[in-house]
């Protein structure tokens, strides 16, 4: 883990003299930026604390349960035009804002001006954190440093950062939980749906003198004061990226490469349904940035210790087809004991589900992960046409329609059994 590493105001070397817009004034969309529009992506829903983001509130809320990247989509919603590369302009005639929408102009103004009059800033995202959740909060430390601003950057215990997310840039920032203020007087939460996925951070965000929340979950709870909150938006570095403009802070490398492994890590590398047009244009802007796909894509999913190999090795001979399950679309499950994981950390089981779902005489793969604490995590997908969201919230854990799970504290026979029966009926 990093060390506490309180960050002071400092420029970010090489950085223009006046790289932000902290005094009111518009900032100007950078020589060649092209106009840009939200993603209108379904929300990952999300989950109680430490509960993995395809879980939903009401689901187990225990810290230390891993977490899932990705967000699948709701396909067909509308594009929303452009948005003004000028902050401070009226809002857009005829957009939505608040619950369901795009985040007012209103928000986006407050939230510039509040970091405008800020010294510093404190940063959390949610507890167990995906390539969302620190890329967009890393990204914006780094922004909000570039500004001058002293930034504190955390997330609830417990403080890992997981292995496959070392390789983001700006972990200097990152501080100990316990030596975040009791009472910031601006704090920021990145990809939480509610207080309690920041863990041991939801009382110093009750504390906190002026609260910003930046998400994308359906279910998002509706705390903080100033809200950046849009259940279309892919992922939300979307939303981050937007404020970043905002501020008139031109995207850096590092800074990009927080943003795109969001972007990437809530799209299932771009697969989801959540990618729209929109996405591949924020994407092709960090890699004009400087992001290199490749090693973000081999950083976050193609590389593993060898025994990794051992391992899905076993999960994929141990795995079973039933046929007949789900009304005759089938399911495909496999288990991985704690003495089946050969030392590896439960993290890195997080690619199993998709070699599983390849299935094709299945509609619904499931991996049941058994957690170092004994219990079990079981990782659902379907293809479509079954909403697994339903199905885990039945068993107390949650998620989307496509990507869903839940935590289990009995028998793996005995959660298969009540999956099984929870499966609808052939269509
Ligand atoms: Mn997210």
């Amino acid at each position: 883990m990093n060390g506490p590493a309180e960050t002071t105001a400092r420029a970010e070397p090489g950085a223009p003299s006046a790289p932000c817009v902290l005094s009111g004034q518009v900032a100007l969309s950078g020589p060649g930026r092209p106009p840009r529009s939200d993603g209108h992506a379904e929300p990952g829903a999300m989950a109680a604390s430490g509960v993995p983001p395809e879980s939903q509130p009401g689901g187990p809320s225990e810290a230390g349960v891993p977490s899932e990247l990705g967000t699948p989509s709701r396909p067909g919603l509308p594009s929303r035009p452009g948005l003004p590369s000028r902050p401070g302009l009226p809002s857009r005639p005829g957009l939505p804002s608040g619950p369901g929408g795009a985040p007012a102009e209103l928000d986006w103004d407050r939230a510039v001006e509040l970091i405008r009059e800020a010294g510093e800033i404190c940063l959390a995202c949610h507890v167990v954190p995906d390539g969302d959740a620190l890329g967009s909060m890393l990204a914006l430390a780094q922004a909000l440093r570039t500004c001058g601003k002293r930034c504190l950057a955390s997330f609830g215990e417990p403080f890992a950062v997981p292995a496959i997310l070392r390789f983001l840039p700006g972990q200097e920032m990152l501080v100990e939980p316990a030596r975040m203020p009791r009472a910031p007087k601006l704090m920021i939460s990145l990809d939480a749906a509610g207080r309690a996925r920041l863990g041991s951070l939801a009382g110093a965000a009750d504390r906190a003198g002026a609260l910003i929340v930046i998400d994308h979950h359906a279910s998002n709870t509706g705390f903080g004061g100033v809200r950046l909150v849009d259940p279309d938006a892919a992922a939300t570095a979307v939303l981050v990226e937007e404020l970043i403009r905002r501020l008139g802070v031109p995207l850096d490398r590092d800074i990009a490469q927080g943003l795109y492994a969001g972007l990437a890590s809530d799209t299932g590398s771009f697969k989801y349904p959540s990618t729209t047009p929109e996405v591949h244009d924020l994407a092709g802007r960090l890699l004009t940035a400087g992001v290199r796909p490749e090693t973000v894509s081999r950083e976050l999913w193609d590389r593993a210790p060898f025994d990794y190999l051992r391992v899905l090795a076993g999960a994929l001979a141990r795995a079973r087809l039933e046929r007949d399950a789900a009304g005759g679309r089938g399911l495909v499950w496999t288990a991985i004991a704690r003495e089946d994981r050969r030392g590896l950390p439960y993290e890195q089981l997080e690619g199993i589900i998709d070699q599983l779902r390849r299935t094709d005489e299945a509609e619904v793969a499931v991996v049941c992960k058994e957690l170092d604490d004994g219990r079990w995590y079981f990782s659902a997908r379907s293809k479509g046409h079954i909403d697994l969201s339903r199905v885990c919230a039945a068993l107390d854990g949650g998620g989307h329609r496509e990507m869903a799970g839940f935590v289990w504290g009995g028998p793996v026979d005995e959660a298969l059994d009540r999956l099984r029966a929870l499966l609808p009926p052939a269509p």
